[in-house]
Formats: C-alpha cells, sequence, structure tokens
C-alpha cells in the first residue's frame, strides 16, 4: 500500500512538473501505459496472498483514476492556458480610430460630360445612346456620307467588316433616333468614340462627344444660335460668346465652326487662344435635308439643327490640362487633384 502511496505522488509530481501536452502525454505512458509503473504494480498483484489480492487492486484502480483525473485536469489547464494567451495576442482594440478609407471621385470627363448633360436637360433635351460598335448605315449612309466619301477612309475609321465600325461620331445615335421617332425631336448624344487617330497632346485614338438635335417645324439657324449662346454662357458664365464661322460638314447645310471667347483671357487674347481671343470648341449647322429624307422625315415640313461638342477640349479648357493623354492615363497622382 505505502508502495501504490509512494508511486502515486511521484505520479502526481510528474504530471504538476509537465510543462506541456508531451509532457503530459510522456507522464501518462509512464505510469498508466502498457508498460508503465502503476500497471506494473497491478501484474505484480499475483504474488499477493490471495485475500489481500481485492484490497491491492481496488486501491491501485484508484489511484489509476485519480492519476486519469490530474492528467485531464491538467490538459484541460494548459488548453485554457493557450486559448486566453491566443485571445490575448489576437485581441482588436475597437476603440482605435479607423484608417481614413480611400474615397473614389469622379474622373473629370465624368464630371463635365454630365455638366454638360444637365445644362442641355435643363433646356427640355433628352439623352439618347446607341451602340459604340456601330453599322456603316448610321454612321455615314444615312449622315449623307456616301460610299466612296473621303471620310469614310480607312485612315480615319476602325472598320471591323465592311459594313460594321466603331462609330466614328455619335451622329450615328441620332440618325437612328431619327428612324424609330417622329419629331418634335430634341436629344443629346453623349458618349466615345473612335478614330484611327496617332496619340499627341490633342489627339486620341478613343475620345468624347456630346452631339445634340433639334427637329420640328420652323427650326432656324436663330434657333441654333440661341442654343449655344445658352450653353457657352452655362459652362463658362455670363460674359461669354460665341461666333460662328463658315465651314463643311456633309449632315449639315449650312455649316459652322463656333468658337467661345477664351475662358482665360475673356477675349483679349493669350497663349491659350493663341492671341485671337477666341476658341475653337464645336461644330455645327442646319441638318442636311437629304439627311432627314434618308431618316424617314419629310424634309419639306421640317428643319433642324445639330451640334457636335468635343468633350476633352471642354475638360481641358475648364481644368487648364495642356495635354489630353494625361486624362487616359489613370495617374493617381493627376486624378486626385479632381477629388471630391
Ligand atoms: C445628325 C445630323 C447632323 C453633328 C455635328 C459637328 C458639326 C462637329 C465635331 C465637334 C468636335 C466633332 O468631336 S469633334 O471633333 N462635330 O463639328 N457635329 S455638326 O451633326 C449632325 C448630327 C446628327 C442626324
Amino acid at each position: 500500500m505505502d508502495e501504490i502511496k509512494e508511486l502515486l505522488d511521484k505520479a502526481l509530481q510528474a504530471v504538476s512538473e509537465a510543462k506541456d501536452g508531451e509532457g503530459l502525454e510522456a507522464a501518462r505512458v509512464r505510469f498508466l501505459g502498457k508498460k508503465g509503473e502503476l500497471t506494473a504494480l497491478l501484474r505484480g498483484m499475483g504474488q499477493l496472498p490471495a485475500q489481500e489480492r481485492p484490497a491491492f487492486g481496488a486501491r491501485v484502480n484508484a489511484a489509476r483514476e485519480e492519476l486519469e483525473r490530474a492528467i485531464a485536469q491538467a490538459k484541460e489547464a494548459r488548453r485554457a492556458d493557450e486559448r486566453a494567451r491566443k485571445l490575448k495576442a489576437e485581441a482588436i482594440d475597437v476603440t482605435w480610430p479607423a484608417p481614413a478609407a480611400a474615397m473614389g471621385a469622379l474622373h473629370p470627363m465624368e464630371t463635365i460630360q454630365r455638366q454638360v448633360e444637365q445644362i442641355f436637360l435643363g433646356m427640355g433635351y433628352t439623352v439618347a445612346e446607341g451602340p459604340d460598335v456601330e453599322l456603316d448605315k448610321y454612321n455615314f449612309e444615312l449622315l449623307n456620307v456616301p460610299a466612296g466619301h473621303p471620310a469614310r477612309d480607312m485612315q480615319d475609321t476602325f472598320y471591323f467588316t465592311d459594313s460594321m465600325l466603331l462609330r466614328t461620331q455619335t451622329s450615328a445615335v441620332q440618325a437612328r433616333y431619327m428612324t424609330t421617332h417622329r419629331p418634335p425631336i430634341r436629344i443629346i448624344c453623349p458618349g466615345r468614340v473612335y478614330r484611327a487617330d496617332e496619340v499627341d497632346a490633342s489627339h486620341s485614338p478613343v475620345f468624347h462627344q456630346m452631339e445634340g438635335l433639334v427637329v420640328d417645324h420652323g427650326i432656324t439657324m436663330a434657333h441654333l444660335r440661341g442654343a449655344l449662346d445658352a450653353f457657352a454662357k452655362a459652362l463658362y458664365g455670363d460674359s461669354a460668346r460665341i461666333r460662328f464661322r463658315p465651314s463643311y460638314f456633309p449632315f449639315t447645310e449650312p455649316s459652322a465652326e463656333v468658337d467661345i471667347s477664351c475662358t482665360i483671357c475673356g477675349g483679349k487674347g493669350c497663349r491659350t487662344c493663341k492671341g485671337s481671343g477666341w476658341l475653337e470648341v464645336l461644330g455645327a449647322g442646319m441638318v442636311h435635308p437629304n439627311v432627314l429624307s434618308a431618316c424617314g422625315i419629310d424634309a419639306t415640313e421640317y428643319t433642324g439643327f445639330a451640334f457636335g461638342i468635343g468633350l476633352e477640349r471642354i475638360a481641358m479648357l475648364k481644368y487648364g490640362i495642356s495635354d489630353m493623354r494625361l486624362l487616359y492615363e489613370n495617374d493617381m497622382r493627376f486624378l486626385t487633384q479632381f477629388g471630391r
């Protein structure tokens, strides 16, 4: 009995001294394993007198149970320690200030497009949109640019097939619109257009336009002037003026290049307007009767005006950007200047 007590004390000591799960397992094997010291005591029981065996066996089993409990408790304590240690190491201080979120912002081209849209929406226009991949029919044919016309040249237009291309002007949208809507028509068509241009400070093979179209009874050049004058004043302030210079487009007759008084010097002459006091910003004219007819509108009953604005040019003047490439490179040092 003393031997059992001694062995149990030794075993409990070993358990309390075990440093980790491995140490505990080693102690278990050492005392409770098949060849363990406590197990050996049970094995040796046969040498005892028969009447002493039951009491001895019960005592060894009680010792076994006590030791098993001690090991289980020690293991649980170790697990609890480990959990506590992890919780402490991984603790999150929810009162710590959050890192500032990087706010996104509209691209300057998006801002300009929305601003120009708002100006025309305010004059009662609605926005019409169409596909970037267009049919020759809408991009050229209905717009009085027949086969063989130099504007269709491969050098200017990206073709997929003989009849399918990347639109070179959003006029294609207006042509579509006229084939499905009757006058009165008053629309603006913003969007990307594509031309096979080399990239430089003022050219890009992809750029943005906002074109407008008004068709109704008795529409004249005076209505065109009024609309564009209101546009110029809304965008650049009440002191802005416009002037028309005669020009030529296949889809308008008469046609005009429209200048706005220089937004930098107000018309006195500076570097931006190259001393002229005027900035070339858009083209316009009276819709060619051939275009109205081709789109199924009676040109003897209706007249219309149309205009086209290059949005990059407007954005560059508005923000003082000297190189168009900056608008497409997505350099954060450039873009973050237009934040919020
Ligand atoms: C229809 C009929 C006529 C749209 C027009 C222009 C003149 C024009 C340029 C401005 C700068 C293109 O982006 S740019 O290089 N556009 O000069 N656009 S008249 O005329 C139309 C449109 C649709 C049915």
